[in-house]
C-alpha cells in the first residue's frame, strides 16, 4: 500500500545500515590487531578482495577517500600533476585532499558521461621540461557519481588506460561502485581492474556494510600505501568486526545490486514524465541524476520542496539533483518516491512558469 510510505532517503547509498544478519556477523568476528597484521577477518577480506580483482595485494582503509588519496599520495610526488575527469569525485568531493595530502596538481578533462577519450589525455600529458609539472598519474572513475552513476564501457577504460601507460603514467581507477558497474554490464571485476595500477572499492555504499574501503594494486604498492596509511592515521586495531561486515557484504550484497538499477529505471521513468525536467546522462546503474534547470529551479529549492514531500534527494550542481537507490529501499518505497517526486516538480515546474500556459 502505497499511502503508508511517507519518507524515503534517497540521498546516497551511503545511508544503509548493517542487517541484523551482518551485524550477527560482525559481533562473531574473530579478531586480532590489524597493525600487527593479526586480525584475522580482515587478511581474509584483503585477500578476498586483492583475488576478486586480480591484483597481488589489498588494504583495507577506513573510507573510500582515504583509498583515493593513498593512491594518489602513493603514485605520486609532489608538484606532479594528475590528470581526472572535470566531475571527478577525486576533484569535487575529497576537500581539496590531493592539494592539501599529496601537494599534487589537478588537470580536469571533459568527457561525455565520465569517459575521458584517450586523445584528450595524450594532449593533457606535459612534456618533460623543468616548466612543467610533471604528469604522473590518471585518475578514472567506474560508475561515475557526478555523471548518474554511468559506466566505462570496458574497451573506453582500456583506450584511456593504454594512452597513460604509454606516456609513463600510473592509472588509478577509483572503483567505489565498481560493483555496480560490474553486476550492470557482466563484465568482471578483475577485467576493469586489469586497466589500472591501482584499484579503490567501497564496502559501505551499495553493498551495505557500515565502514570501510580498500585499495588494490602490486605487492609493493601496497606496502608503500600501508605506510602511508599509518600516517594519515587510518591504521586500525581489530577492525575484523568492521571487516565481518564487507564480507558479509560480498557474500550477500553484491547479486542483489541489480535490484537498485531496476529501482533507478523505474524512478528515471516517472521523473522523465516531468515536463521541462531534464535527465542528461543515461541511468545505468543505482543513481538517477535530473536537472531541475528547465522548471526554473535550483537544485537546493528542488531538494528543499522534494524534502518537504519526504523524498531525500541531494544536489550534485546547480540546478542538478541527484537520487540513488539501495538496499535500505523496498521496490514500494520506490514506486512512492517516484511518483510523489513527479508530482511535486510537477506543481513546482508550473508555479516556476506560470500554471496553465501549456
Ligand atoms: N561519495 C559520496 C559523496 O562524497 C558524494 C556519495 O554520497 O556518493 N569515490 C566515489 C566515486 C564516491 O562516490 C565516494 C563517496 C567516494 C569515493 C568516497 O567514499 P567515502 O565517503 O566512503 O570516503
Amino acid at each position: 500500500m502505497a499511502a503508508t510510505v511517507a519518507f524515503v532517503d534517497l540521498r546516497s547509498d551511503t545511508v544503509t545500515r548493517p542487517t541484523p544478519a551482518m551485524r550477527r556477523a560482525m559481533a562473531d568476528a574473530p579478531v586480532g590487531d590489524d597493525v600487527y597484521q593479526e586480525d584475522p577477518t580482515v587478511n581474509l577480506l584483503q585477500e578476498r578482495v586483492a583475488a576478486l580483482l586480480g591484483k597481488q595485494s589489498a588494504l583495507f582503509v577506513p573510507s573510500g577517500v582515504m583509498a583515493n588519496q593513498l593512491a594518489v599520495h602513493t603514485h605520486t610526488r609532489p608538484g606532479d600533476e594528475v590528470l581526472i575527469h572535470e566531475g571527478g569525485h577525486i576533484l569535487h568531493y575529497e576537500g581539496g585532499a590531493a592539494a592539501a595530502l599529496s601537494m599534487v596538481q589537478l588537470h580536469a578533462l571533459p568527457g561525455l558521461h565520465g569517459v575521458i577519450d584517450p586523445r584528450d589525455v595524450r594532449a593533457a600529458i606535459r612534456p618533460p621540461s623543468e616548466h612543467f609539472a610533471r604528469t604522473s598519474l590518471l585518475a578514472v572513475e567506474n560508475t561515475h557519481n557526478r555523471a548518474g552513476g554511468t559506466i566505462w564501457p570496458l574497451e573506453a577504460l582500456e583506450a584511456a588506460a593504454r594512452a597513460a601507460h604509454g606516456a609513463g603514467l600510473a592509472v588509478h581507477l577509483d572503483g567505489a561502485r565498481l560493483w555496480n558497474a560490474s553486476v550492470a554490464s557482466g563484465v568482471p571485476l578483475a577485467s576493469y581492474a586489469a586497466t589500472a595500477d591501482s584499484v579503490s572499492v567501497c564496502f559501505s555504499k551499495g553493498l551495505g556494510a557500515p565502514v570501510g574501503s580498500a585499495l588494490v594494486g602490486t605487492d609493493s604498492f601496497i606496502d608503500e600505501a600501508r605506510r602511508h596509511r599509518k600516517q594519515y592515521g587510518g591504521a586500525m586495531r581489530q577492525a575484523g568486526i568492521i571487516a565481518a561486515g564487507a564480507l558479509f557484504a560480498l557474500d550477500h550484497h553484491v547479486e542483489r545490486l541489480a535490484l537498485d538499477h531496476d529501482h533507478a529505471v523505474i524512478l528515471a521513468g516517472h521523473l522523465a514524465q516531468v515536463h521541462g525536467l531534464a535527465i542528461p546522462h543515461p541511468v545505468e546503474t543505482n543513481i538517477v541524476v535530473i536537472d531541475v534547470g528547465g522548471l526554473g529551479l535550483t537544485a537546493e529549492e528542488a531538494v528543499g520542496v522534494l524534502a518537504e514531500a519526504g523524498v531525500l534527494a541531494g544536489a550534485a550542481g546547480r540546478a542538478q539533483v541527484r537520487f540513488v537507490t539501495h538496499l535500505d529501499v523496498s521496490a514500494e518505497q520506490v514506486q512512492w518516491a517516484a511518483d510523489t517526486a513527479a508530482a511535486v516538480l510537477e506543481r513546482l515546474g508550473e508555479e516556476a512558469n506560470g500554471a496553465g500556459r501549456r
